[in-house]
């Protein structure tokens, strides 16, 4: 998708083209039939990858964005984050464990990318920023509100430069009230619906360590980011592409406002609330660990509990495994017992029925809870510790869990990409250094000569200004 030298006329013309000309792919003139090119003979993995050629500027920091960016990267997609001279994504500073090394908050956001530093506050660090935008495919950014605009990297200015240029955007919230605020990622939970249905009902609101607010958007977004581009095929122009991090949230904690609607309707039977009988209030309730779904779940106990934090297990009380329950935990008379027998009997004993499983749960490891109740299809989760994810065989085999080597920390674990594609194999490289590509960008996707890079060096476009220039 990206030339090396795009030329803007070219842009132009594409953009004047009618919309199903200007949609047509390259590949597609090798077309029989049906508009799409011939299924490729290279054993599957070796035909390259399914970003291969699209080009990304990459202007996301913390970690909404760069979340985004980085599994577009492992998509390969060539993502050329473009970074403050001097400082660079804050992240490569905070929670340091290694004295003058880029943190493992940064490497393991920004792994598969490269950087380039370029002031855009100096004349000639926004004329390169011009030439990337009309190379690039895509502009991905997570400033503040107006950051960008500010910039002077307006819609109507980049959309000009560059007509297929999709601009994508995480902010914290959608237009409305609050769409000034700047957004962290409790605010995201906290303003998504997500902590007041965490926790359990007596205490307060909670917060989950999965960051569904940062990760979660920026999931939502590299989504966006595609769908845009596949209808840039048809269309052969961009668009803007907007997550807000609220949104994301209550995409993702959509089942309690499914139960806001029920609860207006009566009880939400499937809550332990319930078959306490605790009256519901006017909003969804914090669930404590009830599943979300209709079957009846909680963390119990295992052997151990009392020196590991995590010798817990999840243990669902799925309907149709009820009797293998019953003769696993050894109650075989709950099969028939009126009080038992059927989900609907059930529910006002819940309490008493996962103590029960309890007691039988913390005679065994999590894991041998697994082998048993696996083996008759009970459905239940050990609770890993991250340690323990750290070290699983399984999920290394797979890429899940990736090691990887930096000049400057040496050795570190990521996440590699969770969404396998049998044709497109991802490769996690580690992060950049700060500006660690930004000669190679210049030469090589840019074109400039050796004389015009020392040139745009000396200018001070691609270095933090002084403290001189500063001050004045
Ligand atoms: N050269 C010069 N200036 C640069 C630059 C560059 N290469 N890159 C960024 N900047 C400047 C911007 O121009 C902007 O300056 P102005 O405010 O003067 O216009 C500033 O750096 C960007 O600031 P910011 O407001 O985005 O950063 P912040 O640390 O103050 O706020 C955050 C961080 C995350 C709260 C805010 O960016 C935000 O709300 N983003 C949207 C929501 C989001 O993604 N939140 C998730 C954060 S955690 O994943």
């Amino acid at each position: 998708m990206a030339k090396k030298k795009p030329k803007q006329a070219k842009a132009k013309a594409a953009a004047k083209k009618p919309a199903r000309k200007a949609a047509k792919p390259a590949a597609a003139k090798k077309a029989n039939g049906n508009g799409l090119p011939k299924p490729s003979s290279k054993p599957y993995g070796q035909a390259g990858r399914a970003l291969d050629g699209l080009r990304i500027l990459d202007f996301t920091h913390v970690q909404s964005g760069p979340t985004c960016t980085q599994l577009l990267a492992y998509m390969g997609a060539d993502v050329i984050k473009v970074e403050r001279p001097g400082a660079g994504d804050i992240t490569r500073g905070q929670l340091r464990d290694v004295p003058n090394a880029d943190s493992l908050y940064f490497t393991m956001l920004n792994g598969s990318k490269r950087s380039i530093t370029i002031d855009s506050k100096h004349p000639k660090g926004m004329d390169i920023l011009n030439r990337l935008i009309k190379t690039c495919d895509v502009l991905v950014e997570n400033f503040a509100p107006g950051a960008l605009d500010r910039m002077g990297l307006t819609w109507d200015y980049v959309h000009k430069l560059n007509p297929r240029m999709i601009v994508a955007s995480v902010k914290g919230f959608g237009p409305g009230p609050y769409e000034d605020c700047k957004v962290y990622e409790n605010v995201a939970q906290c303003a998504g619906g997500a902590a007041s249905t965490t926790g359990f009902r007596e205490g307060p609101p909670l917060v989950t360590g999965a960051q569904i607010g940062d990760s979660g958007t920026g999931l939502h977004l590299a989504l966006g980011i595609v769908s845009a581009l596949f209808q840039r095929n048809r269309t052969g122009r961009g668009q803007k592409v907007l997550c807000a991090m609220q949104d994301g949230v209550l995409n993702l904690a959509r089942v309690k406002l499914r139960d806001q609607q029920r609860i207006e309707k009566g009880p939400l039977t499937e809550y332990s609330q319930y078959g306490e009988g605790v009256p519901f209030g006017k909003a969804v309730p914090r669930a404590g660990n009830d599943s979300g779904g209709g079957q009846p779940g909680w963390i119990l106990k295992c052997r151990g509990w009392e020196s590991d934090p995590d010798a817990y297990v999840y243990f669902i009380t799925q309907a149709p495994v009820w009797q293998a329950i019953c003769d696993v935990i050894g109650e075989p008379t709950w099969k028939t017992d009126p009080n038992y027998a059927t989900p609907k009997a059930r529910l006002p004993h819940l309490k008493k029925i996962f103590a029960r499983i309890e007691d039988w749960t913390m005679t065994k490891t999590k894991f041998e809870v697994m082998e048993i109740c696996n083996a008759v299809d009970i459905p239940v989760g050990p609770i890993l510790s991250m340690k323990e994810i750290a070290e699983e065989p399984s999920l290394r085999k797979t890429g899940t869990v990736v090691e990887v080597d930096h000049p400057i920390r040496g050795k570190y674990l990521s996440v590699g990409n969770p969404i396998k594609l049998s044709d497109s194999i991802s490769e996690v490289k580690r992060s950049p250094l700060l500006g660690e590509h930004t000669d190679e960008v210049l030469k090589d996707v840019l074109g400039f000569k050796a004389n015009e890079i020392a040139e745009i060096k000396n200018s001070g476009a691609l270095s933090a200004p002084k403290k001189e220039d500063k001050a004045a």
